[in-house]
């Protein structure tokens, strides 16, 4: 499995609030290599699939819509031991406990909104660039 590449979305608070290219560029200062990048806005149908491993949880109706309730911006990234380096990039799934600086910290407004998402794996790297680039 390679281990240098993740996936990443900008999420719809993030978006609407034009912190877009603020946040590309924090990637790229950071590091990373964009190398696949579309704008796009999920149907209900969409996000339950790419949300299917939270369907029992009890934020699962409400991440799915949230997630339907603007344009998101999803990327493929490149850099070596990109999944780890990425998450700590973007600092904690909850911006209150988020480290300072991290995208998180500075963009997201709750834990729901919480302005970006990576992937936690490097098969889910994989798994989440290749639902949105290979369809
Ligand atoms: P992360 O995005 O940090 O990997 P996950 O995969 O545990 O976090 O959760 C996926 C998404 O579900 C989060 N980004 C967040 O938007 C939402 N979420 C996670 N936990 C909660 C929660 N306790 N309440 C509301 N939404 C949540």
């Amino acid at each position: 499995m390679e281990t240098n590449k993740t996936f990443t979305i900008i999420k719809p608070d993030a978006f609407k609030k034009k912190y877009s290219g603020a946040i590309i560029k924090q990637i790229e200062d950071s590091g990373f290599q964009i190398t696949n990048m579309k704008l796009i806005s999920l149907t209900k149908e969409l996000a339950e699939k790419f949300y299917s491993i939270h369907k029992e949880k009890p934020f699962f109706t409400n991440l799915c819509e949230y997630m339907c309730s603007g344009p998101i911006i999803v990327m493929s990234l490149k850099k070596d031991n990109a999944v780890e380096d990425f998450r700590k990039l973007i600092g904690s799934t909850d911006p209150e406990k988020a480290e300072e600086g991290t995208i998180r910290k500075l963009y997201a407004t709750s834990i729901e909104a919480n302005a970006i998402h990576g992937s936690d794996s490097d098969d889910n790297a994989k798994i989440e660039s290749d639902f949105f680039f290979k369809s």
